[in-house]
């Protein structure tokens, strides 16, 4: 209840000044809020966890925290419905079991709220093409393919925009690839702010000093993803012991000997940015540590670290999946408690461009 009157007082005040400069619009806050996303659209994966969750977790009572599982992001490449909608609890399991706190935090499902696809679609009024041309995510994805991917495909950012917009949020906590849609979320408030006056609070990434981007195990030059099918790319949150071991030792080093922190040493480098990640040692600190010792060791090493954090999360999601109707209504919770907010920023926008 506490998000909800504290954002109602923002939002009355961010209206009543709207009319009088874009720094008016930040007086009220009194923490700093937060929103992010995760795709249900696979297996979550230490990239997730290194990139975003960890610092989701972790910033829990310095800001005003919002969370996403963005299911209309999802069937943007095609999706079974049975899948759709079970990979979505999971996700939502996953995070709680990572230590989201639904008191502290509130999580929702995307498509919960409708003000989500409908302020997309605003947007999308104001973006140009070329913004969206840009984007590499939706070069890599669309590949040789661009004539036959969807619509929703190339306009992802756009609802990528809405979802940050719509909650006035001041930090988005994503991995480094996410960095280019807060650029053209950035652009596109400040676009309907130059032509309508101060109406959208813009935005700033947030992106980890460590690990921002993990790669696959297999191939270190390809970014750790859910939708990439080898056996040996990820480390899946919910991998047992034993198939974490097996993919650390099977992962990609080269032919040298020390180990040290060198990005054109990409499997070596991306082995001790993993370990980084898991235990918070600066990279001198574990260089020392590592010295004289060989890739087996460092293998064997990061094995233990992973199994470690991951066991607990592990343990956790299990427990939170007995019960379905729990996790369901945390969603719930979590939508209702986030709507009035979204539609009232929603109504905001509709009335500065003369709709409704
Ligand atoms: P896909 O690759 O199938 O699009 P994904 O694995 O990138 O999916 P998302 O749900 O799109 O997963 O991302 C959730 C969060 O995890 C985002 O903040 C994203 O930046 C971060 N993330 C994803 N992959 C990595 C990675 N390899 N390293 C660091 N952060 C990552
Ligand atoms: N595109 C993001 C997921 C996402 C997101 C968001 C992240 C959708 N909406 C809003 C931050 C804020 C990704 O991780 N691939």
């Amino acid at each position: 209840m506490e998000l909800q009157t504290e954002r109602a007082a923002r939002l009355e005040y961010t209206v009543a000044t709207a009319t009088r400069g874009a720094a008016a619009i930040d007086i009220v806050k009194t923490k700093k809020c937060v929103f992010s996303g995760v795709q249900p659209t696979g297996d979550a994966h230490i990239g997730n966890f290194l990139g975003a969750f960890k610092y989701w977790v972790a910033s829990q009572d310095e800001f005003e925290n919002i969370f996403c599982v963005v299911d209309l992001h999802a069937i943007t490449v095609y999706q079974d419905p049975a899948t759709l909608r079970e990979q979505t609890r999971t996700v939502a399991a996953l995070l709680l079991a990572a230590g989201i706190d639904p008191e502290r935090s509130a999580l929702f499902v995307q498509s919960h709220i409708g003000a989500h696809a409908e302020l997309a679609w605003i947007l999308n009024c104001f973006i140009p093409m070329g913004w969206l041309q840009r984007m590499t995510q939706f070069k890599e994805k669309a590949g040789e393919d661009r004539e036959s991917v969807s619509t929703g495909l190339f306009d992802y950012p756009a609802l990528m925009a809405a979802d940050i917009l719509l909650y006035d949020t001041d930090l988005v906590p994503v991995g480094d690839d996410q960095k280019q849609h807060l650029e053209l979320t950035r652009d596109a408030a400040q676009r309907i702010n130059s032509l309508y006056g101060p109406t959208l609070v813009v935005p700033e990434p947030s992106i980890p000093p460590v690990a921002a981007r993990v790669m696959g195990l297999d191939d270190p030059t390809k970014k750790m993803s859910k939708s990439e099918e080898a056996a040996g790319h990820a480390i899946l949150l919910l991998d047992s012991p034993d198939d974490i071991v097996r993919k650390i030792k099977r992962a990609t080093t080269d032919s040298q000997r020390d180990i040290v922190f060198d990005r054109q040493r990409p499997g070596v480098f991306n082995l001790l940015s993993i370990y980084q990640g898991f235990t918070g040692g600066s990279e001198a600190e574990i260089e020392a540590h590592f010295d004289g010792k060989g890739y087996g060791d460092l293998k064997g090493e990061l094995a233990e670290v992973v199994v470690a954090a991951l066991t607990p999360l592990r343990e956790r999601y299990h427990e939170l999946m007995n019960d379905p109707g729990e996790i369901d209504r945390i969603l719930a919770d979590g939508a209702d408690r986030l709507r009035p907010i979204a539609t009232a920023t929603l109504k905001r926008v509709m009335e500065q461009v003369g709709l409704g």
